[in-house]
């Protein structure tokens, strides 16, 4: 298993988040993937490795996000401190949006202003964006790239060892601490180096609603979700049962929302059912958001999995025999996370 880490990720380092009204401290922190190296040096499941130099991140990015969205946010720092020189010591949240049928976007006069420009990026405000995040979301979407050439080179599994995380950054935005999407790269690659069809199984808590959104169209990537229950959980408004994907990708994307307060027999049987509609699709490859956040302890989110759990997990994931890269996402109980990851992926290895 090859498992290509972002050194970069510490760049990334939002200080708070908004949270029903007021600034909270950020839950997706550095520390996170710090754990998970830890827990890697006492278990070594995969060879450690960075994402080799000459791949083509820029086009790799080009094919699943906009080129305005992309450009927006390799400058966004830098115009936010442009706004106000005593920026660069506060993160970037933003505070207006434009919604269809009130400020119907008006695309022949796009906002010049940097505040609406954020807005225009980000469907929450809990998402910070800071001096280093550019770079570190970019080094993340490498790892991407990296896992889904080396699964085509012959590996049986791959890690993209990132943060941020990317399963809610959708087409041209950013939310739910996700900036560029590591998942939809990873199957985007996978694509574009040959392969006819590709599925995506995101376990996160939260519906990967970005990775939904960039292949709703699509019938060679299909996507599926096991997830909060949008009527209550984030990230709200998308990732209902009824979703199915839309014009040649209909019928391609799968949402298997479960309501707050899943235990994991009731988690593991749309496992089951997501792995057997998996099967039935005959996918030449497997690309999992895999987020922990299912985790009892986490603090953010309302399932009920216990460590142990993971490893069984693991094992169901395996037992497709496809070819398969991970991407890591959400997962909040920090001293529990790498413990909790490198079970998904000892059970993988040890099926
Ligand atoms: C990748 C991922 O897991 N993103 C999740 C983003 C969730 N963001 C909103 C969560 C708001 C919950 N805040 C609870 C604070 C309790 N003190
Ligand atoms: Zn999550």
């Amino acid at each position: 298993m090859k498992i290509f880490s972002n050194t970069h990720h510490h760049l990334h380092r939002g200080q708070q988040e908004m949270f029903r009204g007021r600034l909270v401290d950020c839950h997706e922190v550095p520390q996170r993937l710090d754990h998970v190296l830890a827990e890697l040096a006492r278990r070594p499941v995969g060879q450690l490795l960075k994402p080799p130099q000459h791949l083509n991140v820029d086009a790799a990015l080009e094919s699943v996000h906009t080129s305005r969205y992309l450009a927006f946010l390799a400058t966004a720092w830098q115009e936010w401190v442009k706004l106000n020189p005593d920026n660069a010591n506060r993160d970037a949240l933003p505070s207006v949006w434009p919604l269809p049928g009130h400020h119907a976007f008006r695309m022949d006069k796009p906002p010049l202003n940097f505040a609406a420009r954020l807005g225009q990026y980000a469907f929450d405000a809990g998402t910070p964006l800071m001096a280093g995040t550019w770079q570190a979301a970019r080094e993340g979407a490498a790892c991407a790239v990296a896992a889904a050439h080396a699964l085509m080179s012959g590996e049986s599994a791959t890690v993209a060892l990132t943060r941020p995380p990317g399963h809610h950054a959708g087409p041209a935005y950013m939310g739910g601490y996700c900036f560029l999407n590591n998942a939809a790269v990873a199957a985007q690659q996978l694509i574009e180096q040959g392969l006819q069809r590709v599925a995506v199984l995101d376990i996160d808590y939260h519906h990967g609603n970005g990775t939904q959104a960039i292949f709703d169209t699509r019938a060679d990537v299909y996507t599926l979700s096991i997830h909060g229950d949008p009527q209550t959980e984030y990230p709200f408004f998308l990732g209902h049962a009824d979703e199915r994907g839309s014009d040649e990708g209909q019928g391609f994307n799968l949402n298997l929302p479960l309501p707050r307060g899943t235990e994991f027999e009731v988690w593991f049987a749309a496992m089951q059912k997501a792995l057997q509609v998996i099967s039935d699709y005959g996918p030449q490859a497997l690309v999992v958001p895999l987020g922990l956040d299912t985790y009892e302890g986490d603090p953010i989110s309302g399932f009920k999995l216990k460590s142990a759990h993971y490893l069984q997990i693991g094992q169901a994931i395996a037992s497709l025999r496809l070819p398969t890269v991970f991407t890591l996402e959400g997962g909040y109980a920090v001293a529990d996370f790498g413990i909790n990851t490198v079970n998904v992926l000892e059970g993988f290895q040890t099926f």
